[in-house]
């Protein structure tokens, strides 16, 4: 039996899996370097809980999953997820919020970036062929529900190797997504 708790999206009960990642997993992933560096590495920045009904890669199945990023900033830049193409790229997703406000950062495979705002009640629907990261642009953890196809995989090394093509910063205290690719994700 498993349970979501509405208040947190917290995920209850059996067969559910979680994995975290701190700011020395994905620290590259950041444009200041050096504000990286000066940084503790075992901060977590965010945490996933998910329900895997199915085995990975079954055609037709479901995943569910909750998403808990940190409040936070290297440099100028708010912590935010690694974000992946799926590996099977026409493979589409839910996310919606449920706490905190944040970013969903997305990314086409021409490379044109745009963002939709993240509050409690949100809901977003990710296309195919579309990179997704999510920045946390508050000031408590953003927490967010995700259901995606069991078949959908992850492409993380096309976000490791080119990143996405705008990055979203803290500009006087408000998110600004800011185009240009400096070669790093
Ligand atoms: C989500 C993400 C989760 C963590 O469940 O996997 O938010 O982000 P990264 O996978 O980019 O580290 C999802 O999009 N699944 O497909
Ligand atoms: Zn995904």
């Amino acid at each position: 039996m498993q349970r979501v708790n509405w208040l947190t999206g917290t995920l209850e009960g059996s067969e559910i899996c979680t994995s975290r990642k701190t700011l020395g997993d994905i620290r590259p992933l950041f444009f200041d370097q050096d504000a990286a560096q000066n940084m503790d590495p075992a901060l977590v920045v965010y945490r996933v809980q998910w329900w895997s009904p199915v085995p990975e890669k079954t055609e037709g199945g479901l995943f569910w999953g909750t998403t808990v990023v940190e409040p936070g900033l290297v440099g100028t830049e708010y912590f935010m997820t690694h974000g992946h193409f799926h590996a099977k790229a026409d493979r589409t997703e839910f996310y919606s919020t449920v706490q905190g406000t944040g970013a969903l950062i997305l990314m086409n495979q021409q490379r044109k970036t745009w963002m939709e705002e993240m509050s409690p009640g949100s809901l977003h629907h990710i296309p195919p062929h579309t990179a997704h990261r999510v920045a946390n642009t508050g000031t408590s953890a953003l927490h967010f529900v995700a259901c995606w196809p069991s078949d959908a995989g992850y492409d993380y090394d096309e976000i490791r190797k080119n990143g996405f093509s705008a990055r979203l910063f803290s500009i006087y205290g408000r998110p600004l997504l800011v185009d240009g690719n400096s070669g790093r994700a």
